[in-house]
């Protein structure tokens, strides 16, 4: 990592201002939220096993920003981590709804640096369902190595609000871990009798995707990724890296009891204890006493179909359809494979294994500096009527790659995200992809391999969701659409920490003639930095390479 990267940000106070951006003409007066946070190493035990988390005011999850439409964030940030630099990522940010926040750095997120924002619609608007409360659900893998580490295991425990439970007897000699200690007693969601609840739940995992399920209580699912979703129930939810959705649930069962809230590993073989919390029946039952029924074990974890069915389910709700333009100018398919460079693992796009040049793309497109990337055009394809999607590649090499995808500005695209077998014969993996500095459309999913004559004719033009994380399931597609309409560089990701490190990334650039003058404090090191554009600048200023990348995939 450079050591001028590192200076700037170490140390230093970091003015963040964040714009909730207005989509409705009816603005009523905007305010400005000011918060002050200091991010630091705290010992936490948050599942009863002692170690080192990231912390934001001494507390993981971080504090809930909560805003209006149309206002403004400012949040002053003081990195205390002393020896690494900090980076917050506004996930997502761009209409009401839920969304987090987390790091965008290294592996702080999953090391505890992440919170919820919510974001109400200005007054006198309606959302097209209703309910008496509110409550967040955050959701993370919890690891019990360094962040350096866990790109080689499988999560020790699974934690709801930051709490979670793990078997102290299986802790080494040495390492503090007390089952009775308070701080991993189970978070407890006390309900009325009778009552709705919006669940807002969001999934910070570095790998794992989850199933939400509440013992004995169907859930309505109203809005995914900030935007409303057309109701449909399920008994419980599968949430990937990086989504968030609102369910609503009533508090409608027998009251003389509590009821499990169980978090289960989908898409990969579980090797983590369910995660637990509960709904406490206020005020028919005492809040303190977990209930005595096993928790929800959630669906069977190689149940792809069940798992597309949901997708398939969150369309846009009928009265919030955002019409999607109706053909693409231009369309990219994307292979995702696993391969090997120098013997390493790493993850490809049409063999190209991403790496971010030492200088950000946006400085060296403004400043036309050359020689900080490969300029050629990113593959558009990959050999689409010979590859064998369904083997193990018999060369799995591939190459590292700096080159962007350079899209005319306000042109319509498609991205297909082709799945493929991994290293592993039959084998082929779970990936969210997440866009930033857009929404876009989901314009479907399939199985096997997408067949660019026929798939198209098969798109949701009518009523497609609009999200900024999707999935692609093993062996199968998604397509997505998006208008190229905001100038800028922007990450296009595999939200799987160790997989976007491993090369499983692409960039896009559209009207950066368009961005501003650079403010002189990206070039060089100032006391403090006053950002706009902060997803913008923050991601494309930071070296976002892994110190160690590591070179093992979890097994
Ligand atoms: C905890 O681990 C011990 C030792 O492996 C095992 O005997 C015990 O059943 C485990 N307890 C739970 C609740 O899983
Ligand atoms: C475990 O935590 C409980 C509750 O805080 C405390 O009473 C007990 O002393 C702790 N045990 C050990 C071994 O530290
Ligand atoms: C949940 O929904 C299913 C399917 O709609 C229904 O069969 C079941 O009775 C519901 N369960 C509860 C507890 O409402
Ligand atoms: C799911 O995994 C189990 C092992 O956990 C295996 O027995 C079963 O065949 C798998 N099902 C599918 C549909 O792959
Ligand atoms: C893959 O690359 C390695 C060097 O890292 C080389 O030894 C090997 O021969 C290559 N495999 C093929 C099939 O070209
Ligand atoms: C990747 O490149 C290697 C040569 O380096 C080639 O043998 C292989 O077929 C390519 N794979 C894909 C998916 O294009
Ligand atoms: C982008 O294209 C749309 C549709 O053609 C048009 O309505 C809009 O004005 C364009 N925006 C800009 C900034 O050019
Ligand atoms: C992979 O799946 C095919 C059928 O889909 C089967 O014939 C083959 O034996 C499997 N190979 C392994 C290594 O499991
Ligand atoms: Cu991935």
């Amino acid at each position: 990592m450079s050591g001028r990267m590192l200076t700037m940000l170490m140390a230093q106070l970091l003015f963040l201002i964040l714009h909730i951006i207005c989509s409705t003409t009816l603005m009523v007066h905007a305010k400005e939220h000011f918060h002050k946070w200091e991010v630091s190493y705290q010992f936490k035990s948050p599942d009863c096993f002692r170690k080192l988390a990231v912390t934001i005011n001494g507390k993981t999850p971080g504090p809930m920003i909560d805003a209006q439409q149309g206002d403004t964030v400012v949040v002053e940030v003081k990195n205390s981590l002393l020896t690494e630099n900090l980076a917050i990522h506004w996930h997502g940010i761009r209409q009401p709804g839920t969304y987090i926040y987390h790091a965008h750095y290294g592996m702080q997120r999953s090391a505890g640096l992440n919170g919820l924002i919510r974001v109400t619609v200005p007054d006198g608007i309606a959302e097209p369902f209703t309910y008496d409360f509110d409550r967040s659900v955050i959701l993370n893998d919890w690891w019990h190595q360094s962040t350096y580490e866990q790109a080689t295991g499988l999560a020790s425990s699974i934690l709801i609000n930051g709490r979670g439970r793990f078997n102290c007897s299986v802790a080494g000699a040495g390492e503090v871990c007390n089952a009775t200690n308070p701080e991993c007693s189970p978070s407890v969601l006390t309900v009325v009798p009778g009552k709705t609840y919006r669940l807002r739940i969001a999934s910070i995992t570095s790998l794992s995707a989850l199933n939400f399920e509440v013992e004995g209580h169907n859930m309505t699912v109203v809005e995914a990724d900030g935007h409303y979703v057309r109701p449909f129930v399920v008994k419980n939810l599968n949430i990937y890296s990086g989504e968030t959705y609102s369910v609503l649930i009533t508090a409608d069962r027998d009251p003389s009891r509590n009821y499990w809230i169980g978090v289960n590993v989908v898409a990969r073989q579980p090797a983590t204890p369910t995660g637990i919390a509960f709904l406490n029946y206020y005020p028919n039952h005492p809040r303190r006493s977990p209930p005595t029924a096993t928790p929800p074990t959630g669906p069977v974890w190689n149940d792809t179909a069940y798992s597309i069915y949901q997708s398939v389910a969150v369309r846009a709700h009928p009265d919030h359809i955002h019409q999607p333009p109706a053909a693409a100018d231009r369309t990219i398919i994307l292979l995702n494979t696993q391969n090997k460079i120098d013997g390493h693992i790493r993850w490809s796009l049409n063999n190209v294994s991403f790496n971010f040049p030492h200088t950000p793309y946006l400085i060296a497109l403004k400043e036309k500096l050359r020689d900080v990337f490969d300029e050629s055009p990113a593959p558009e394809t990959y050999d689409h009527n010979n590859y064998d999607m369904y083997s193990v590649a018999s060369n799995p090499n591939s190459t590292i790659g700096t080159s962007i995808y350079r899209l005319e500005f306000n042109s319509t695209v498609d991205v297909i995200l082709q799945n493929a077998n991994t290293l592993t014969p039959n084998k082929s993996e779970t990936h969210p992809w997440h866009l930033h500095g857009h929404d876009f459309w989901v314009l479907g999913y399939g199985s096997g391999k997408f067949d660019p004559e026929t798939d198209p004719k098969g798109f949701n033009l009518v009523d497609p969701i609009m999200k900024n994380t999707v999935v692609l399931y093993p062996f199968g597609w998604t397509a997505i659409r998006f208008r190229a309409d905001n100038p800028g560089v922007w990450a296009f990701h595999c939200h799987i920490e160790s997989h976007f490190f491993m090369g499983m990334g692409a960039v896009f650039e559209e009207g950066v003639e368009r961005v501003g003058e650079l403010p002189d404090s990206i070039m060089g090191c100032e006391e403090s930095n006053h950002l706009h554009e902060i997803d913008q600048w923050l991601f494309q200023e930071l070296d976002l390479k892994f110190p160690s990348a590591p070179d093992r995939e979890e097994t």
